[in-house]
């Protein structure tokens, strides 16, 4: 067996291919999903000709009007964008049943029989003759560096690192690009002197793992390019979390509260594009002494909302999370996990 058994696959400009797939008045123009022709609301994606003026996701379509006066806005049509994601995982089951769905448009699959680097270019092929889509698709031999690899040629990408490779490339990264890596962690990491991941080779370890411990540990495996963690297909995902530690200790509720509220958004996000739903919702403190506690709730019906995530995550804060030390992690997990029906399978025989 070759030591490339991953594969990451994610699709280029999600939403907005799509829309300029089925109208063709829309293609090779700057393009935006999200918001409406007024410029309100948000931006979910933007088609790779918007990308050029500056236009991203997450960012306020009135900005994205203001960057790209031509812009045309099309509505957010989840159904469909859901109906093309099960076709696309439909064609993973082809070459594995060991899929691990990280959003609706993305995923890790591990190979353990034939050539992923053929199966990899396979899968891709058939994504654009069966649903005229393309998808940037990364081979590996962990997940962190498959998932490096699909992002490195996009759009319409086809990358394999080699362990050798790998040990060439990852040094002269930025250090925004390691997992888990944020705004903020960015930020403190290049207050302190690291902007690349060579730069993070060549620290005192020792201070990063008192400072943070096992996320520091993680933080310098991920940069020597060691990710153990498995593909973990959806019956072997029990619960999905987010967590931060802070920059500085807080007491401040608002700021926590901000926390909960960009960590419910995340979730919402992440459940939705696998089209599960949760049933508990637990916060997580861990305050600057060390000492953890969390909070749970357990709905009576399922829920896949942020907004419902947030409200409970933030009422266990506010009513049950004594605040009489600072805090120095937050987090929220959901749990009890419903996923979506099997398709029926129908037999005429
Ligand atoms: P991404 O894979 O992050 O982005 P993308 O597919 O549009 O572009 P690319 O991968 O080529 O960089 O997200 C997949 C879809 O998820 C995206 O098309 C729209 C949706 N989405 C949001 O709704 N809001 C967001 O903030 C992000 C990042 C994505
Ligand atoms: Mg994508």
């Amino acid at each position: 067996m070759t030591e490339l058994s991953i594969i990451h696959v994610d699709m280029d400009a999600f939403f907005t291919s799509v829309e300029q797939r089925d109208h063709p008045q829309y293609r090779n123009k700057p393009v935006v999903v999200g918001g409406d022709p007024k410029g309100r609301g948000v931006v979910s994606t933007a088609s790779y000709e918007a990308r050029k003026f500056g236009v991203r996701s997450a960012m306020s379509c009135r900005q994205a009007a203001e960057l790209c006066p031509n812009i045309i806005f099309l509505p957010v049509d989840m159904e469909k964008y859901k109906r093309i994601s099960k076709e696309i995982h439909s064609i993973f089951r082809n070459y594995t049943s060991a899929i691990e769905p990280i959003s609706i448009d993305e995923a890790f699959l591990q190979l353990d029989v034939g050539n992923p680097v053929d199966i990899g270019e396979s899968i891709k092929k058939e994504i654009y003759n069966r649903l005229g889509l393309t998808a940037s698709v990364g081979v590996s031999y962990n997940k962190f560096i498959a998932k490096l690899a699909s992002d490195m040629e996009k759009p319409n990408g086809f990358t394999v690192i080699t362990r050798d490779e790998a040990k060439k490339i990852l040094p002269e990264l930025p250090i925004r690009k390691i997992w888990g890596v944020g705004e903020k962690t960015e930020r403190y990491l290049n207050n302190i002197g690291i902007f690349t991941v060579n730069d993070l080779l060549q620290y005192d370890h020792e201070f990063l793992m008192r400072n943070w411990g096992r996320r520091a540990y993680e933080l310098i495996q991920l940069c020597r390019g060691i990710d153990h963690s498995a593909v973990q297909t959806d019956q072997e995902t029990k619960s999905m979390g987010e967590e931060t530690t802070l920059e500085e200790d807080t007491k401040d509720l608002e700021i926590l509260k901000e926390y909960l509220r960009e960590f419910s958004v995340a979730l919402g996000r992440r459940m939705a594009g696998r089209d599960i739903k949760c049933r508990t919702i637990t916060i997580k403190v861990k305050y600057n002494d060390f000492k953890s506690i969390t909070r749970s709730i357990t709905l009576p019906l399922p829920t896949g909302s942020s907004r419902i995530i947030y409200q409970h995550s933030r009422d266990m804060l506010v009513n049950r999370v004594p605040l009489l030390k600072p805090v120095r992690l937050i987090g929220v997990q959901v749990s009890n996990l419903i996923y979506p029906d099997e398709p029926i399978q129908i037999s005429f025989i």
